[in-house]
């Protein structure tokens, strides 16, 4: 019988040791976002991340998350980056314009950095759907955004493993 051939495939690894990790986390609407800090920080120690390799990030609101984002990748000592957010639907067209740039401000700061950098932003219509979501009926956004971070940091690592042709 011959050897099986050996794996291709990159499982996911939901381990945190040895990895560092940002949280930039937006004050507007910080009933909310507190909570997702809270599960964010639950998330990263329950997989055996340090408490010292997390480093907390306050910035004004969601718009702001994308630049300290790129600039905490860019100085390389996270593995990951989590961008922490609440922006809620309320009267105004305000909303459309905050959602998108975060967003679009997140995916572009991750590609540009080459680091990953996690949307771990909730965009609803009302305070209490943000609030089943952050640790509510709806689980915690910030939970799931710490262990996506913690994934994301081990695949890159495993590629960064195979080289660079
Ligand atoms: N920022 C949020 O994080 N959530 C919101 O719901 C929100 N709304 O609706 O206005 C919001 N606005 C502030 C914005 O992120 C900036 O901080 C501000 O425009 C200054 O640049």
């Amino acid at each position: 019988m011959s050897e099986p051939p050996p794996s291709a495939a990159l499982e996911p690894d939901s381990k945190g040791e040895g990895h560092r990790f940002a949280i930039v986390v937006a004050r507007f609407n910080q009933f909310v976002t507190s909570q997702l800090l809270k599960g964010a920080r639950e998330g990263l120690l329950a997989h055996g991340v340090k408490e010292r390799d997390i480093f907390v990030a306050w910035v004004p609101g969601s718009f702001e998350l994308p630049l300290i984002a790129q600039k905490l990748a860019r100085t390389g000592r996270f593995s990951a980056v989590i961008c922490l957010g609440a922006i809620i639907r309320g009267e105004t067209p305000h909303f459309e314009y905050v959602a998108a740039e975060a967003a679009r401000g997140i995916a572009d700061a991750s590609r540009a950095s080459q680091v990953p950098i996690l949307f771990g932003v909730l965009t609803t219509d009302t305070a209490g759907q943000a609030l089943a979501r952050a640790g509510g009926k709806g689980g915690n956004k910030g939970y799931d955004a710490a262990l996506a971070a913690i994934e994301m940091a081990n695949l890159t690592r495993a590629i960064g493993a195979l080289g660079n042709p």
